[in-house]
């Protein structure tokens, strides 16, 4: 795959956006090696990690040379395209880290809005400046971040293209950690791993918990949460751990079963 590798720390895969000559802007073939290497997944991967090549984007955005003489019907494919990445990005069943290492404008921000956590370098810079552009975000971004920021500061970001510093990103939640742009990967695997110790059945049902979250009313998402919660009885790894917590010793490795 030419724009888009992957590695392994572990349980910990590593997808990297790889195309840093462009500061790894989204064209439908970028688009497609993220889904293709998406497929190479395996269910010993507990958690993932996405992040852009070289040193000073995570992404730039979708690539405007490509939309520049799109029209509707164009429009409407690409978006498709990146609607329904980024979609399966935030349904993928392990948790998703977005190590923001640099630009993350317009559709990288928008990838980086569809992981489950952000991390951030110091030098990271947020914008959606698709209104600069006579656009709006075309991969969902204008849902999720007002989702996730609140409507307000959302919208402000949105009708204005404005850049938002790493600090910033972190002081509204945003990000959950800034970290020099030396540490921020090897600080991303150390979440990442931390999380891939824990039981993948029952990371599976607290994503899809929380997912619920942000998706539908409070009621269906209290009905929901309970049946995922019970979805975590009588399975060996819940047996065991708790077995292991009245018998005072450690669990045994957590099986996935
Ligand atoms: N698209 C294409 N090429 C890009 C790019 C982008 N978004 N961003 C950077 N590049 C390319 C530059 O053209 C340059 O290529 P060469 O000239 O070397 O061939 C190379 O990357 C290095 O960039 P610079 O020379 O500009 O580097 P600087 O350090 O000077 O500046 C920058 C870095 C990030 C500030 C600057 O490159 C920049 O402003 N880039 C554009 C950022 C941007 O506006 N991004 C948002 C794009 S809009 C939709 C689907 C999707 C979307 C909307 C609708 N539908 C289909 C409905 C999403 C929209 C967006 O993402």
């Amino acid at each position: 795959m030419q724009y888009a590798k992957l590695e392994r720390v572990g349980k910990v895969a590593i997808l990297t956006v790889n195309r840093p000559q462009a500061l790894n802007a989204l064209n439908a073939e970028v688009l497609t090696d993220i889904a293709s290497t998406l497929d190479l997944l395996t269910r010993g991967d507990r958690c993932l990690v996405i992040t852009g090549a070289g040193e000073k984007a995570f992404v730039a955005g979708a690539d405007i040379a490509l939309m520049r003489n799109q029209n509707k019907t164009e429009a409407m494919t690409f978006a498709r395209m990146g609607s329904d990445l980024f979609r399966r990005i935030e349904q993928l069943q392990i948790p998703v880290i977005a190590a923001v290492n640099g630009y993350a404008l317009g559709g990288g921000f928008e990838l980086a809005l569809a992981c489950d956590i952000r991390l951030s370098s110091e030098n990271a810079v947020f914008a959606l400046p698709e209104v600069t552009l006579g656009i709006i975000p075309g991969f969902g971004g204008t849902q999720r971040i007002c989702r996730t920021l609140g409507e307000s500061l959302a919208k402000e970001l949105l009708f204005t293209g404005r850049k938002m510093k790493a600090q910033e990103a972190l002081s509204c939640g945003l990000v959950n950690r800034v970290f020099a742009p030396e540490a921020l990967m090897s600080g991303a695997i150390d979440l990442a791993t931390d999380i891939a110790a824990n039981a993948p059945i029952a990371i599976r049902a607290a994503k899809a918990a929380a997912n619920l979250c942000a998706e539908t009313s409070l009621e269906t998402g209290l009905e929901a949460a309970l049946h995922l919660y019970v979805g975590c009885y009588e399975t060996q790894d819940q047996q065991n751990a708790m077995s292991a917590f009245v018998e005072k010793r450690k669990p045994e490795p957590f099986e996935d079963r």
